[in-house]
C-alpha cells in the first residue's frame, strides 16, 4: 500500500494546507470499498455549545452488545464521519455494536479544546437519548483512533472528572498521547512510514500552542491521577511513532489499578486498523478487538457480597455468607486457596502458634477429623489443611482465582460497591469484605542496586512454587525477623555458604517443635470445646495464661527460674507470660531482654558473632519474638557467618553480589526476608473509593482509622477482617478471624432482618476508638520499637501502632456489646 502511495506520488502532508491535506486523506478512502452493506445508516445532528455537529449512527444487523462512540483519527485536522463510514460498517458488524461516529470540529479552524468539548457533549448526548437510540441498558464504550484515540482518553478523563456518563470499556487504538513526542518510537527511522513524525509535529501544530499541549486533556499521560478510568484495551501498530507513547500510558494506567487488555500488531503501519479493505490485518485486529470486548463487556455480574481473598479469613467468611443464604464470589490473587501459607514456601517456613490451636473451630467434625503432624506445622502441611477445608466445604466454586480486585467503588444511590478485577471482571455488590490478610503485601526490597543483580534472587513472602535448590551455592540472607529466623537454619544445611545480613537483631527463643503425640492430640480432641472456650478469652487466643505475679514481687531466683521455665516451654509466648508487667515497665523487660542476650552469649561460639547478635535497642517483644529450631547455633556452622549492617552498612547490591561499607562479596542466591507493607498494605493497595468518591489512600495517609478494625467512616457495607486497630498481628490469627468473620456475618444477617441497606461508623465512634486503641498502645512498651507494628518498616508510613493491644477476650466482649446494643457507633440506612 505504502508502494502505491509513493507510485502515485502523494505529496508529504506538512507540506499542504490543511483544506488539501483534508482532500487527499479523503480521496484515500475513496478508493476503499465502501464496507459491509447489511449495515442501517442515519446521520443525525447532536446539538453542542450552541452549535450542532454531525454524527452517523451504524446498526448491525444481528442484536446490539454495545454502544460505541467513535472518534475518528486525522490529527484533529483531516478525516470526517464519511472517510470513515466504512470503518464504522466494520465495526459495527464485527463488534455487535451500535457505533456512534462523531464528526466532531476539526482544527485549526476549531484548535483544542474545541474537538475534545464536542466529543464529550457528544458523548453526552448519546448517553442521555439511549432510549430514542434504543440502546438503553448497553454498556457504554468510548474509541478512537489515532487522534480519535486522544479524543475517547480524554473524553473518559473528563466523565471520570465530572461524574458521568458512566463508561464501561475505552478502546485505544494506537492513540496520540504525548504533546511533548519524546517517546523512542517518534524518532525511529522504522517507524516514519504512514505516519511521520513531521506529520504529527503539524497535526499538533494545528491542534495545540505549546501551552495547551501541557495541558492533561490535550496530552492524557500529563494527568496525575489516573484511578478510577474505566478498563482499557489498547491495540498498537509494530511501526509506529505513536507506540511507546501508547505502551506508556499503559504502564500508568495499570499502576493506577485501571486493567488494560493490550496488542501491538506485529509488522504493521499507523493507520492500519482503519483501512482493514487494503490491510487485512486491520480486519484482523478488529476481530480480536471484537472478542476482547465480549470478554471485558460480559454484563456487569451481581452478588450479595464480594470477597477478596481466599486464605483462612476469606475462606471461612464465604462459608458463613452461605450458611446465612447470601450469593458470595471471592476473588484470590493466588492460584489456590491458603492466603499466607500458599505464598510463604520458603525453607523452613511453618506456624509458630500449636497447631491444636492455630485451626478452625467452627465445625466440630473438621476440627475431629483433621490430624496435625507436629506442634508446630509446617507450610505444606498447612496449605494442605487450607486445601482440605475448601473441598470440605466445597468452597472451590465461588472463589475465582489468578483475579486480583483491581478497585472497589461505592455507589450511594444504590448503597452498593462496584468491584472491577484487573482482567476486567465487574460485579455490584451490597457487602465487601477485605479478607485480604495483614502480612500479604511482600515489601519491595530498598536496597540499592537490587535491579542489578543477576543471580537467583527470591523474597521470603513471594517464594518460587518450584523447589529450590541451594546446594553447593553462596547464598545471601537480608533481614532477621521471623521469616529469615525460620529459613537460615534451613539454607545453612544445604548452601555451601551463607552470608546473614543484619540490620536489627531479633530475639529469638527455641520453639521445640516435635511430632504430636496421638494420645495427647486426643485428649485436646475429646475436650476441644473447652478448649476452644478458653482460646476465645484469653488475651492471644492460646490456651496459655500469663502469670499476675509483677517482676519485681519474686526473688532474683525465681525470676531466673520463671525465665527457664519460659525458655524451657517453646511457645511463643512463653518468656512473655512470665510476669505481667514485661510488656508495660523498662526495668522488668530488662530483666527477661538480659536473660535472652544471655543466652545468646552461651550458645554462639564467636565473641563478636555473638555481640552481634544481641539485640539492644528495643525492648523484648515490642518487634515482633521469634521462636526458632537451631537459629543461634547456626552462627556457629563453618559455612554461615553474619554481617553487622549497622557497622557495616549495605553500599549496594551490585550484578553479582552485595557490597558493604567493607567489602564486596559475590553470591549465586539472594533471599530477602525483608518483610511486609504490613496491616494497612493490602488494603491500600486496592483502589477503595467510599461516599463521594473519597480514596481509602486519602483517608489513610496519616494512618489507619476505622471502628473496632471492623469497618471504617464513609466507606459504608466495607468489612475488614483482622483490619488495623484491632488484635489481629498480637494474637493466634485462627481466634481473631474467626471472631471477626462471625461478628460480619451476624451483622449482615442483622441488616437483612431489619430491612437495612447500608451500616457505616460515625466519625465519632472511629475517632473515639482510635483514641482508646492509641492510649492503650502508649500505655506499653511497643512505641519504643521501629517495628513493622508501628508501620516504621516503610519509608514514608505514618507512625503509629497498628493494632489494639487490649487483648482477644476484652476485644470480643466489647464487639460483641457493640452489636447487642443494635450496633452502637454505627449509622445505618
Ligand atoms: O519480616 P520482618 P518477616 N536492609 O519485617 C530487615 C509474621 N511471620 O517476613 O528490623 C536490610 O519481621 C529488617 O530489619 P529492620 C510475623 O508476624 C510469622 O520476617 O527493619 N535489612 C528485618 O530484620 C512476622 O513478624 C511467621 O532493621 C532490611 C527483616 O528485614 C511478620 O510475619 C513466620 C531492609 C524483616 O523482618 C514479618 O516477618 C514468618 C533493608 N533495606 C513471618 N529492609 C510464623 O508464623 C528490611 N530489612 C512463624
Amino acid at each position: 500500500m505504502l508502494a502505491n502511495m509513493a507510485l502515485t506520488g502523494a505529496p508529504e502532508t506538512q507540506t499542504l494546507s490543511p483544506e488539501e491535506a483534508r482532500l487527499m486523506f479523503s480521496e484515500i478512502y475513496r478508493s476503499m470499498p465502501p464496507g459491509p452493506d447489511d449495515i442501517a445508516s442515519e446521520t443525525i445532528e447532536i446539538p453542542v455549545d450552541g452549535d450542532r455537529i454531525e454524527a452517523r449512527v451504524l446498526r448491525p444487523a444481528v442484536d446490539a452488545e454495545s454502544i460505541m462512540v467513535y472518534y475518528h483519527g486525522g490529527g484533529w485536522v483531516v478525516g470526517n464521519i464519511d472517510d470513515y463510514d466504512c470503518v464504522g460498517r466494520h465495526l459495527a458488524n464485527k463488534c455487535k455494536a451500535v457505533v456512534v461516529m462523531v464528526n466532531y470540529r476539526k482544527a485549526p479552524e476549531f484548535p483544542f479544546p474545541i474537538p475534545m468539548q464536542d466529543s464529550y457533549a457528544a458523548l453526552r448526548w448519546v448517553d442521555a437519548h439511549r432510549n430514542d437510540l434504543g440502546v438503553d441498558g448497553l454498556p457504554m464504550v468510548v474509541a478512537g483512533d489515532s487522534a480519535g484515540g486522544n479524543l475517547a482518553t480524554v473524553v473518559a478523563h473528563r466523565s471520570l472528572a465530572e461524574g458521568g456518563p458512566e463508561i464501561d470499556l475505552q478502546v485505544l487504538v494506537y492513540p496520540v498521547i504525548d504533546g511533548q513526542m519524546s517517546s523512542e518510537s517518534q524518532s525511529n527511522p522504522d517507524n516514519q512510514l504512514f505516519l511521520t513524525r513531521d506529520v504529527m509535529a503539524y497535526f499538533w501544530d494545528h491542534y495545540a500552542s505549546d501551552r495547551d499541549r501541557l495541558n492533561p486533556l490535550a496530552s492524557p499521560i500529563l494527568k496525575d491521577d489516573l484511578s478510577g478510568l474505566p478498563p482499557a484495551i489498547v491495540i498498537a501498530a509494530e511501526f509506529d511513532i505513536l507506540r511507546d507513547e501508547g505502551v506508556a500510558y499503559i504502564e500508568r494506567l495499570r499502576d493506577a489499578g485501571v486493567p488494560v487488555v493490550y496488542k501491538c500488531f506485529e509488522r504493521q503501519i499507523h493507520q492500519f486498523f482503519a483501512l482493514p479493505d487494503a490491510l487485512p490485518v486491520g480486519g484482523d485486529a478488529m476481530s480480536w478487538l471484537a472478542q476482547e470486548m465480549g470478554r471485558l463487556l460480559t454484563a456487569t455480574e451481581r452478588r450479595d457480597a464480594v470477597v477478596v481473598g481466599a486464605g483462612f479469613s476469606g475462606m471461612y467468611q464465604l462459608y458463613k455468607l452461605r450458611e446465612l443464604g447470601l450469593s458470595v464470589q471471592v476473588f484470590e490473587a493466588g492460584e489456590d486457596v491458603g492466603g499466607t501459607w500458599y505464598w510463604n514456601r520458603y525453607p523452613g517456613a511453618r506456624v509458630d502458634i500449636e497447631s491444636m490451636a492455630y485451626s478452625f473451630s467452627f465445625s466440630n467434625e473438621l476440627q475431629q477429623e483433621w490430624e496435625w503432624s507436629e506442634k508446630y506445622s509446617p507450610q505444606p502441611e498447612l496449605l494442605r489443611y487450607a486445601q482440605h477445608v475448601a473441598d470440605r466445604f466445597d468452597l472451590k466454586r465461588d472463589i475465582a482465582f489468578d483475579t486480583r480486585v483491581s478497585s472497589a467503588h461505592y455507589d450511594e444511590e444504590n448503597s452498593e460497591w462496584l468491584v472491577t478485577t484487573e482482567c476486567g471482571r465487574r460485579i455490584r455488590t451490597r457487602y465487601l469484605v477485605m479478607a485480604t490478610g495483614v502480612l500479604s503485601a511482600s515489601k519491595t526490597p530498598d536496597i540499592p542496586g537490587r535491579d542489578r543483580y543477576q543471580g537467583e534472587a527470591y523474597q521470603t513472602g513471594l517464594w518460587p512454587h518450584q523447589d529450590v535448590d541451594f546446594s553447593g551455592k553462596k547464598v545471601a540472607v537480608i533481614g532477621t525477623g521471623s521469616s529469615a529466623v525460620q529459613a537460615i537454619p534451613m539454607i545453612a544445611e544445604e548452601a555451601a555458604e551463607l552470608v546473614v545480613y543484619q540490620r536489627t537483631a531479633t530475639f529469638t527463643t527455641p520453639a521445640r517443635n516435635h511430632e504430636l503425640d496421638p494420645i495427647k492430640t486426643a485428649e485436646i480432641k475429646a475436650n476441644y470445646g473447652e478448649y476452644r472456650a478458653t482460646q476465645r478469652l484469653n488475651v492471644l487466643g492460646v490456651v496459655d495464661e500469663r502469670k499476675m505475679e509483677r517482676t519485681f514481687d519474686v526473688s532474683a531466683e525465681e525470676r531466673a527460674s520463671r525465665f527457664s521455665e519460659g525458655w524451657e516451654s517453646g511457645l511463643l509466648p512463653g518468656m512473655m507470660f512470665q510476669f505481667s508487667d514485661l510488656q508495660v515497665e523498662q526495668a522488668a523487660n530488662d530483666e527477661v531482654s538480659n536473660y535472652i542476650r544471655d543466652r545468646i552469649r552461651s550458645t554462639v561460639q564467636d565473641p563478636q558473632t555473638a555481640e552481634d547478635l544481641l539485640p539492644n535497642d528495643y525492648p523484648y517483644g515490642t518487634k515482633r519474638p521469634c521462636i526458632d529450631t537451631n537459629y543461634y547455633e547456626t552462627f556457629n556452622r563453618d559455612n554461615v557467618s553474619l554481617i553487622n549492617l549497622r557497622r557495616t552498612p549495605i553500599e549496594t547490591i551490585i550484578e553479582d553480589g552485595i557490597r558493604t561499607s567493607e567489602g564486596t562479596k559475590t553470591f549465586d542466591a539472594i533471599v530477602y526476608a525483608t518483610g511486609f507493607d504490613a496491616m494497612t498494605g493490602p488494603l491500600m493497595r486496592v483502589d477503595i473509593r467510599g461516599r463521594g468518591g473519597r480514596k481509602l489512600q486519602d483517608c489513610w495517609s496519616d494512618g489507619p482509622r476505622s471502628y473496632l478494625g471492623i469497618a471504617i467512616h464513609g466507606f459504608p457495607n466495607l468489612f475488614t477482617i483482622t483490619g488495623p486497630s484491632s488484635p489481629s498481628v498480637l494474637s493466634n490469627m485462627l481466634v481473631s478471624i474467626e471472631q471477626h468473620v462471625d461478628w460480619v456475618s451476624a451483622c449482615i444477617e442483622w441488616m437483612r432482618e431489619e430491612g437495612k441497606s447500608s451500616i457505616e461508623p460515625s466519625d465519632d465512634a472511629e475517632r473515639e476508638w482510635a483514641e482508646h486503641t492509641a492510649q492503650l498502645a502508649d500505655l506499653t512498651l511497643y512505641p519504643k520499637a521501629n517495628s513493622w507494628y508501628m508501620g516504621s518498616n516503610v519509608p514514608g508510613k505514618p507512625r503509629m501502632f497498628l493494632a489494639y493491644v487490649g487483648g482477644v477476650g476484652a476485644y470480643r466482649l466489647i464487639c460483641d456489646q457493640v452489636a447487642a446494643s443494635g450496633y452502637h457507633g454505627f449509622e445505618t440506612a
